[in-house]
């Protein structure tokens, strides 16, 4: 199988160039001015577009278990919604219950994620502590290619990790040569509030964000933070949506710290107005922690990406349609946590970010695919255009337009949290290990193409601030 895109300016996060791309087999074998096409390959006329590294969605919860229901997205149908929006690889999380073996929940996600369209990998959540514990996520970085273990400090009485278990995980991800990552939350605070409103009859989800402040997700993010500082392991913190968490992360990274942020397309440009709907089921489906953020924190989080405090953007694509969210038509607490975006992301961005100034293409490629690549260790084989890589690749019209929509998209869910919303700067095609997926408007995705993808633990040069402090143990102080 072989495909010659031509005519198109090549973007990576280093450059653009008027450039031809060929690839054969699933991998990109030329890319240069005028390539011919040998006889029997696919010619894509990329004439006027973009041709870049196929998008990298660091966040997705296919067919996620979660609040006593089931996401309706699964990862056949996710995964084909990612790449009619130019996505070609998401990093999904295996979420093993408290007290479940790791090693058990691990089989049951890939199991799940045997029927993906495109490639994919597993971030794995820690979510209580033991021996086995400690043992599985050996086992699961020495021979599964599993780099990065994920902690929630939210959801109490569920998922939530406490001090106890971030301390022991960083250390062992330290060991290990992974990287930890988090979900900032104070989930303490977040119980209490949720009862406190409740207790005051506030039942609806105009509740939702009232309950988990900024202020605490601020908390969180520095507490994560300064663990990571004193473990002397880097740290990940997953959907920044306050400038309270950035501001901590900002610090942390001007005093030398490898802390790194991402933030979800929906945070960037939806505020806490959507919860004040008189409709229940659409406050309903913008139901999603951390929550949507009163008008000034988008702009924040805008800058943090301008300005390089924050490094990649994702979507926690994590479906729930109005009949799952009516369980908690009395009870906001009940209302199952997540909303949609894989298919939305990348144009969404371009539209917000490179249509207004805010970001060069190049910047863009390296926010939706290549500081993803880099940070979870598989650049360059991801998360580029380059001879060698993978030949994951969207061509990007930049003059394509459409107005995003639940009727049209291909999402599994009922709602779309950015209805409406035109955009400017669209694909015109998906390519998927050197196949051609979408081709405008026209999605070919076939059901288990995708491929597991390993993600190599990092080399002791990543972690060389645990042997700065093992060398500056004070000698014992004779008495
Ligand atoms: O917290 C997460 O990332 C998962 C459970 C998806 N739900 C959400 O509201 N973000
Ligand atoms: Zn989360
Ligand atoms: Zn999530």
């Amino acid at each position: 199988m072989s495909i010659l895109i031509k005519g198109g300016t090549v973007v990576t996060a280093e450059q653009e160039m008027r450039a031809d791309v060929y690839c054969e087999d699933g991998v990109i074998k030329a890319v240069g001015e005028n390539l011919e096409a040998p006889a029997g390959a696919e010619v894509v006329d990329a004439g006027g577009q973009y041709v870049m590294p196929g998008g990298i969605d660091p966040h997705t919860h296919m067919q996620l278990p979660f609040m006593g229901t089931v996401a309706s997205e699964d990862f056949e149908t996710g995964t084909a919604a990612a790449m009619a929006g130019g996505t070609t690889m998401i990093i999904d999380f295996v979420i093993p219950n408290p007290q479940q073996r790791i090693m058990e929940a691990w089989n049951t996600w890939n199991e799940w994620a045997e029927k993906s369209c495109a490639d994919y990998s597993f971030h794995v959540a820690i979510t209580w502590w033991d021996e086995s514990v400690h043992a599985d996520m050996g086992t699961l970085v020495n021979e599964h290619g599993v780099n990065s273990f994920k902690h929630f400090m939210a959801y109490k009485n569920a998922i939530m990790a406490d001090d106890e278990v971030l301390y022991n995980s960083f250390t062992r991800a330290l060991e290990l040569g992974a990287i930890p990552t988090c979900h900032a939350e104070n989930g303490e605070l977040v119980f209490q509030l949720q009862r406190k409103l409740m207790d005051m009859g506030m039942t609806g989800p105009e509740a939702h964000p009232l309950s988990r402040p900024p202020a605490a997700e601020g908390e969180a993010a520095n507490r994560a933070i300064r663990l990571a500082e004193v473990i002397g392991v880097p740290i990940y913190l997953v959907h920044v949506s306050t400038k309270d968490a950035l501001d901590e992360i900002s610090r942390a990274r001007s005093e030398g710290h490898r802390v790194f942020g991402e933030v979800l397309a929906g945070h960037l440009v939806l505020d806490d107005s959507v919860y004040q709907h008189p409709d229940f089921d659409t406050a309903a489906a913008h139901v999603m922690s951390p929550p949507f953020r009163p008008k000034g924190h988008q702009e924040a989080l805008w800058k943090g990406l301008q300005s390089g405090n924050l490094q990649t953007t994702a979507t926690d694509h994590c479906c729930f349609c109005a009949d799952q969210k009516a369980a908690g038509k009395d009870d906001f607490t009940k209302i199952p946590n997540g909303t949609a975006g894989v298919e939305d992301r990348m144009a969404v961005i371009w539209n917000e970010g490179v249509n207004t100034g805010r970001m060069t293409p190049s910047e863009f490629v390296a926010l939706t695919s290549t500081n993803t690549a880099k940070i979870f260790n598989i650049h360059p084989r991801k998360g580029t255009i380059a001879v060698g890589a993978d030949a994951d690749i969207v061509v990007w019209d930049p003059a394509g337009t459409k107005t995003i929509s639940a009727k049209t998209h291909h999402q599994r869910i009922d709602f779309n949290i950015f209805e409406g919303m035109e955009v400017k700067g669209i694909p015109s095609h998906t390519i998927s290990q050197g196949v051609v997926t979408y081709k405008e408007g026209d999605l070919r995705a076939v059901r288990g193409a995708g491929r597991y993808v390993k993600r190599p633990a990092f080399q002791p040069m990543f972690h060389a601030l645990e042997k700065i402090a093992k060398a500056n143990v004070p000698t014992p102080v004779k008495r």
